[in-house]
């Protein structure tokens, strides 16, 4: 006879594989997904050859996403039930290699949405970003629907990446759901190559030193987000019933909008003894063709999107939890 009360991950017993395990929301989601899922469900799957300590506790793949041939095997083999595809060159190590920013931002989506046409793949987890919007888009509450004309080969592709996975969901109903990631801020795994940054790179410095140059100017707002709710926005969208997942391009998210000098403040206030100096370089061009905050109803309508960390509390977690070790 069937048990009356099944354990919870035998009921979700669903396999998925997030490629691009390594990076900085990689790591964490990995984690949280195995919390969920179960360990052993949860591939994790990165271009290093090794696997970080902090994945260590499920099963990696070494896997390069542009390695179609490869890509198609092991997923017509494994059958994972969801996959996260995660790798990509952020917005500022793309503006210095273009060719391989598009090749590696748009290749890897390809082979994706193909298998879950076939029927290989049940739900693809793709990340957009703020970087689809441009100079020419209104930079304040920034709303879903709007003039997208980005200027950097990160939004160009993002863009093209939105509007090729609304395609393969209208056309072949794949089942492709997508946010636009604001800056994310954490303390288990780095950034790396992004205009954001700034935001991470100071806590790091400020409990070091006391000190922090930042690249970005004290007025440069930005729309931000802690990762815990980033990693939760992302859980709860792939696990939304379907029919309410209205936008099939990328949904807007909003968490926190803070420039430089506000950070910089609520770091002071937390931690007494912390300056910061202003010395923007390339990457200012970047943050000034961004929008300053972000109008995020729709995901709040559809699925019910609620964001929980403050600036303070993010300031005053991320201050406890940095590892100033990791700093070179
Ligand atoms: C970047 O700065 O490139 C990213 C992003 C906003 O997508 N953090």
């Amino acid at each position: 006879m069937f048990p009356l009360f099944l354990p919870f991950n035998f009921i979700v017993m669903k396999k998925v594989l997030v490629i691009g395990a390594g990076g900085q929301i990689g790591t964490e989601l990995v984690l949280e997904l195995r919390k969920r899922f179960g360990n052993n469900q949860v591939i994790a799957a990165d271009v290093k050859e090794t696997c970080s300590e902090a994945l260590s506790n499920g099963p990696y793949i070494q896997m390069d996403v542009l390695d179609k041939e490869n890509v198609r095997e092991y997923i017509i083999n494994e059958k994972p039930d969801d996959v996260y595809l995660l790798a990509a060159l952020l917005s500022a190590t793309a503006e210095k290699h273009p060719d391989f920013a598009w090749k590696l931002n748009m290749e890897g989506l390809f082979t994706i949405l193909e298998l879950a046409k076939e029927g290989q793949i049940k739900k693809i987890f793709w990340p957009s970003s703020i970087a689809v919007f441009g100079p020419t888009t209104p930079r304040d509450n920034t709303p879903q629907y709007t003039v997208m004309e980005p200027t950097t080969i990160y939004g160009i592709s993002k863009l093209a990446g939105e509007r090729w996975c609304e395609y393969y969901f209208n056309k072949y109903g794949v089942d492709v759901r997508s946010i636009r990631y604001p800056g994310l801020i954490s303390y288990t795994s780095l950034p790396g190559g992004g205009t954001t940054d700034y935001a991470v790179d100071i806590f790091y410095h400020a409990k070091k030193t006391g000190t922090y140059t930042s690249f970005l100017n004290e007025e440069s707002a930005l729309p931000m987000m802690y990762m815990e709710d980033a990693i939760r926005a992302t859980i709860e969208l792939m696990e939304a019933p379907k029919e309410n997942v209205k936008i099939r391009s990328s949904y807007n998210l909003a968490g926190l909008s803070f420039t430089p000098a506000d950070l910089a403040n609520a770091i002071q206030k937390e931690q007494g003894n912390f300056e910061i100096t202003y010395a923007p370089d390339f990457r200012q061009a970047i943050a000034d063709s961004w929008p300053n905050s972000i109008d995020d109803s729709a995901a709040k309508n559809d699925w019910g999107w609620r964001e929980k960390y403050d600036l303070h509390q993010m300031v005053k977690t991320m201050l406890e939890n940095v590892d100033i070790s990791k700093l070179n």
